[in-house]
């Protein structure tokens, strides 16, 4: 790709980098190049690859430590990477000198990058941020670590079985994995149960179990190669991996009882992205990879500066959501209990420490843990809470509150069975709380925050959330980038707010022919493979309408289902008329205990079962479900969109960042008024994008007034009728009964209000049809979508934590 330039690190010329993947082919992965499979050229070019990327590692890391400076630390329960090897390549530059070596030996470089197995430790959204912020650091030369688990079983893989959903075990790591690095030096105990006993002045928790936790270090290349950090994720060991006294008694499975318990903690991510699962293994998870990030950065602080008192000039630390949010007691426990401060002092160095993002405002996906859990775990940690909670407390009654407000504000919910609430846990032990959009961020502060926000009333700031456009412009869409350098130059590869330069050509006839054309041929691309792994062929004319993200209720898959079913229906009914071609691509994975979302898969797939049979729909509309949708996937399908499905009921999407991908993209966007699509119409202008039903304030308003969802349904016959068609059993002959529940939820109560916003939506899906018919409009519309969204570049997001949070730019 042609996309490469210079770059810090000093690549080796191609003969030599060419004799380089040979070497390390012999002498690494011991095998020469006439026994050599492709898995092996893949291990060794990655391998080659990554002696390239060390000197800049040890580089990057020997600056930040001479210039003493601020250090971030991202602290995620999540990382959905993705594959690197094409990441790593373009960010060095180095692509183009891959693709000659391996062509020496008659290999393609891009059937060797489909080798790389998708590095999948996150659910969705919270975990592809993750990723995308930890490539902007080192892009912003940032010194920073990310920090969380190697699952062993990543997010699981997704098969559908006669249109049901089935999980499959992830093994990511079957064949190894040739990006990371062991630290056994950096090595620490972690600690469960027990209890704490008075020492002198002050306490120690004599913890009843141990598991060891290593750090696996992955590097991270920016943009051009300026600087290259470590993602830093934990392994669990046992202290002691075998009893062997109790091995040689007879007991064969109890002595290796330690090794399985350490194994357990880092053996599979929890696939579920909201309602928490509310399991020990899950507290034991988090507290596993927070207390082991938290030892690791006090102990690099005070070996490097000798006092502890300093830790928030040397360190800012992230958490991404609440799932270290244990990391506030942890900080206090190595302050108070290790390092002797008192408590006072150390909760003003905690808190000028520790910054939090929110990523959810659904109430019920706000993580709690019942009391007697967490103490029974953490018995210290619950002391120290207890006495967060005291102070905090005393602020708020001297501040004035309420007894409401006051059970609002503490750390404890005594509603019912008393537990522990990570939100506000986070929320007082961080000097910065941030949403990850504007709307977001203000719901935050009338909803679930409202009392916090009150009694601390600068902590709460927005940072609407961005991706990197490298992977998801550069790497994945080569075509389109290379017409927008031919029309603007090269600027926005370093700075992508600067594809602005475009809105000046947006109506230049031959641009938009030119970004047709790449857009035709990334079809033609998506097309050629779900031809070849569905079986399935779609008309790369039509119009690409697509929806892929996580299955939830809120996200309203179903209000596209109930959509497409009506367009069916209107299409056989009035055959004679002139009918867009669309086709409807749907792709997600359900949480495995998820009935409703799992059920919305069964009906997509019943639809397209139903629809692509029909000879009477004549092509004009063909349904998708594309099984496994995961990052690479992504990178497949965003580029082939032409509609970007972001409908979510407003006010429950925190941001979106698929919204942005699609965006940056050329597709236009048909959506709510939720999340970071507030700020996406305000930047791509009311006549680029189609937006469409209630706002979150009527919704708000709506649910308060006792809204019945009946009227509407008896209003509409378009809706009526696609309502009793698929509940009827019209798609589902085989089980008429099978969707009566999910259809009796909108009738019953709607919550989330996919037939109050059905008509509105109808509508735009109409207008969206309009718009097509005029090609030169559509195209116009799309480069204003591409020239508008740069600012949704995470390099913006990033930019901003670091000047507003982190105070290191
Ligand atoms: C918590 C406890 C127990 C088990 C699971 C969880 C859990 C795990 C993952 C809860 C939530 C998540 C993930 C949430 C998530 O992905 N949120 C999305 O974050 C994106 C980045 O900010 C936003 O763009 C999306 O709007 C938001 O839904």
């Amino acid at each position: 790709m042609a996309t490469d330039s210079v770059s810090v690190l000093k690549p080796a010329v191609p003969s030599e980098f060419d004799q380089h993947i040979v070497k390390v082919l012999r002498h690494r992965v011991g095998k020469d190049e006439r026994a050599a499979k492709l898995h092996d050229w893949y291990t060794a070019s990655i391998l080659a690859l990554r002696d390239q990327i060390i000197d800049g590692w040890f580089e990057s890391t020997r600056r930040t430590h001479d210039a003493g400076g601020k250090r971030v630390y991202y602290l995620s329960m999540e990382f959905l990477i993705g594959r690197l090897l094409r990441d790593a390549l373009s960010n060095i530059g180095m692509t183009c000198e891959m693709e000659k070596a391996l062509a020496a030996h008659g290999l393609d470089l891009a059937a060797i990058e489909e080798m790389e197995p998708d590095a999948a430790l996150g659910n969705g959204g919270l975990g592809r941020l993750a990723a995308c912020f930890m490539e902007s650091l080192a892009t912003l030369d940032i010194p920073a670590y990310g920090y969380g688990i190697r699952y062993v079983n990543g997010m699981f893989r997704q098969r559908i079985d006669d249109g049901w959903q089935v999980e499959l075990p992830e093994t990511w790591l079957a064949h190894g994995n040739p990006w990371e690095f062991e630290r056994l030096e950096s090595s620490y105990r972690i600690g469960f149960g027990g209890e704490v006993v008075a020492e002198g002045d002050g306490v120690i928790w004599n913890p009843a179990e141990h598991v060891e936790a290593t750090a696996i270090d992955t590097p991270v290349v920016g943009w051009r190669g300026k600087r290259v950090n470590t993602l830093r994720l934990w392994t669990a060991s046992p202290l002691d991996p075998i009893k062997l006294d109790a091995f040689n008694a007879g007991d064969h499975f109890g002595a290796l009882a330690e090794q399985v318990r350490a194994d357990s903690l880092v053996r599979v991510l929890y696939p579920a992205d909201s309602s928490p699962a509310g399991q020990e293994l899950r507290l034991r998870q988090e507290y596993f990879f927070t207390a082991a990030s938290i030892q690791d950065i006090v102990r690099r602080h005070v070996q490097y500066d000798g006092d502890i008192r300093t830790l928030p000039e040397k360190a800012a630390i992230q958490l991404n959501d609440t799932h270290p949010s244990v990391a506030v007691a942890e900080l206090m426990r190595l302050m108070v209990d290790a390092h002797g401060l008192e408590f006072n002092e150390a909760w003003e160095i905690c808190k000028r420490t520790i910054s939090y993002t929110n990523h959810t405002l659904l109430p019920e996906a706000l993580e709690s843990w019942p009391l007697p859990l967490f103490e029974r775990l953490l018995p210290r940690h619950m002391q120290i809470i207890y006495a967060i909670n005291s102070r905090v407390l005393r602020e708020a009654r001297r501040a004035g509150c309420d007894d409401a407000q006051i059970a609002a504000i503490s750390l404890i919910d005594e509603s019912g069975e008393r537990r522990v609430r990570m939100a506000n846990l986070a929320f007082c032990g961080a000097h910065s709380v941030n949403g990850v959009a504007a709307l977001h961020t203000e719901l935050m502060k009338e909803t679930v925050f409202a009392d916090l926000h009150r009694l601390y009333p600068t902590r709460i700031n927005n940072k609407t959330n961005g991706v990197t456009p490298r992977r998801w412009l550069q790497q994945c869409n080569p075509g389109l980038t290379r017409v927008i350098r031919d029309a603007i130059g090269d600027g926005f590869l370093d700075d992508a707010e600067k594809l602005i330069d475009l809105n000046a050509l947006a109506d230049d006839v031959q641009l938009g022919e030119r970004v047709a054309e790449v857009k035709r041929s990334n079809k033609v691309a998506l097309a050629d493979y779900i031809k070849k792994t569905m079986g399935i062929r779609l008309d790369p004319d039509a119009l690409f309408d697509v929806q892929i993200k996580r299955i939830h209720e809120y996200k309203r898959q179903l209000l596209n289902l109930i959509e497409t079913v009506a367009l069916y229906d209107q299409i056989r009914s009035h055959p004679e008329r002139d009918w867009v071609p669309r086709v409807k691509i749907f792709g997600g994975k359900a949480a495995p205990s998820y009935h409703n979302a799992k059920l919305v898969i069964k009906l997509a797939n019943d639809i397209a079962r139903r629809v692509n049979s029909d000879p009477s729909v004549g092509g004009l509309l063909k349904v998708v479900f594309v099984p496994n949708y995961n990052v690479s996937l992504a990178e497949r399908i965003i580029p082939a969109a032409d509609l970007s499905e972001q409908i979510s009921t407003a006010g429950m999407e925190a941001s979106g960042t698929g919204n942005m991908k699609f965006a940056l993209n050329g597709a236009l966007t048909i959506g709510t008024l939720d999340g970071a699509n507030v700020e996406i119409k305000e930047r791509v202008g009311d006549d680029n994008i189609f937006i469409f039903g209630l706002t979150a304030d009527e919704v708000a308003q709506k649910r308060a007034d006792g809204y019945d969802p009946r009227e509407v349904i008896e209003e509409s016959r378009e809706l009526s009728q696609a309502l009793s068609a698929i509940a009827s059993g019209v798609f589902s002959p085989d089980d008429p009964e099978r969707y009566a529940g999910l259809m009796g939820g909108i009738h019953a109560g709607d919550w989330f209000m996919c037939a109050a916003d059905f008509d509105s939506y109808t509508a735009a899906q109409r207008s969206v049809d309009a718009r097509w018919e005029d090609p030169v409009r559509w195209r116009a519309s799309a480069i204003r979508n591409i020239a508008n969204v740069g600012w949704f570049s995470s390099d913006r997001t990033i930019a901003e934590y670091a000047r507003e949070i982190w105070k290191v730019l």
